[in-house]
């Protein structure tokens, strides 16, 4: 039988029962681009309940979108490992320089981030944080069809032990952090060199503030750091760094 009601309910039941559980979570990771994704799949081997918030309707932030819309991206020998763990097709290019097909690689990301337990929201947005004294202790969100059309509804709030900022070039939460907690000054990104660009990200991923974790091009951007391009694997590599920061914060 294939009621309609019945796939309508099917659909929203199972939707709120796993949105309930999520209400309190280990880490909140927020923007589903390449390093999001890696940060929680690490977390997710480490055993974690972990949640990505993305507020668009498809999932990998830049990566998709290659280099100017030539969608393969170069990855450095350093992060070969990880493109190894998700089973991606590396071809050598040059001397410690791969490339990847930018569409297998994200799939590769989301396939099996999801597959380890995280549960990824799309069209959901992290438009705060929550705040108990000097300390970051969970996310607010909204839909993104409610920001879209600028309509005043409140929002929700997720409980969490650590929240990672992986939202990209504007480094979001922790620009709102800055502006309504204070203690966090983001300087935005500089112009572009791969090389110094992809070496500094790694030393900028990090805690910003109590509980709150940067990660991807929002650690560059929060230290006034190079962009780098359409290299990847500096990306990679701070997901994981990050994961195994939020790690042994959590003494795993
Ligand atoms: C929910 C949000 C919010 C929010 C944003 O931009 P991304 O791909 O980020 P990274 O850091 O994983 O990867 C950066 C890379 O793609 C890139 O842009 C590079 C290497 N650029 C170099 C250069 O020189 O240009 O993904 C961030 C994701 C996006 O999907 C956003 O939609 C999402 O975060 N997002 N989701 N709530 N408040 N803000």
């Amino acid at each position: 039988m294939m009621e309609e009601n019945v796939i309508s309910k099917a659909i929203v039941e199972t939707y709120m029962k796993e949105f309930v559980s999520n209400l309190d979570v280990d880490v909140a990771v927020v923007g589903a681009g390449p390093s999001g994704l890696v940060c929680a799949y690490y977390l997710a081997l480490k055993g974690l309940k972990v949640t990505v918030y993305e507020r668009a309707l498809r999932i990998g932030g830049g990566m998709p979108a290659g280099g100017m819309m030539f969608n393969n991206i170069v990855v450095e020998e350093e992060a070969k490992s990880i493109m190894d763990e998700f089973d991606v097709s590396l071809k050598k290019y040059d001397v410690g320089l791969y490339t990847a097909d930018a569409l297998e690689t994200i799939s590769a990301f989301s396939f099996k981030t999801i597959k380890k337990g995280v549960k990824i929201y799309n069209l959901i947005g992290v438009e705060d944080v929550v705040i108990r004294g000097q300390e970051i202790t969970g996310v607010v969100l909204n839909w993104s069809a409610v920001t879209l059309a600028h309509l005043h509804v409140d929002p929700l709030a997720v409980k969490a032990k650590a929240v990672v900022d992986a939202t990209g070039h504007d480094s979001e939460l922790c620009r709102i952090v800055e502006r309504k907690v204070g203690g966090l000054k983001v300087s935005g990104e500089k112009s572009m060199w791969a090389q110094e660009g992809e070496r500094i990200l790694i030393e900028n991923t990090k805690e910003v503030y109590p509980n709150l974790f940067v990660c991807g091009m929002a650690a560059n951007a929060i230290y006034g750091s190079p962009r780098m391009g359409p290299i990847f694997g500096g990306m990679l590599l701070s997901g994981k760094k990050a994961a195994s920061l939020i790690a042994e914060k959590l003494n795993l």
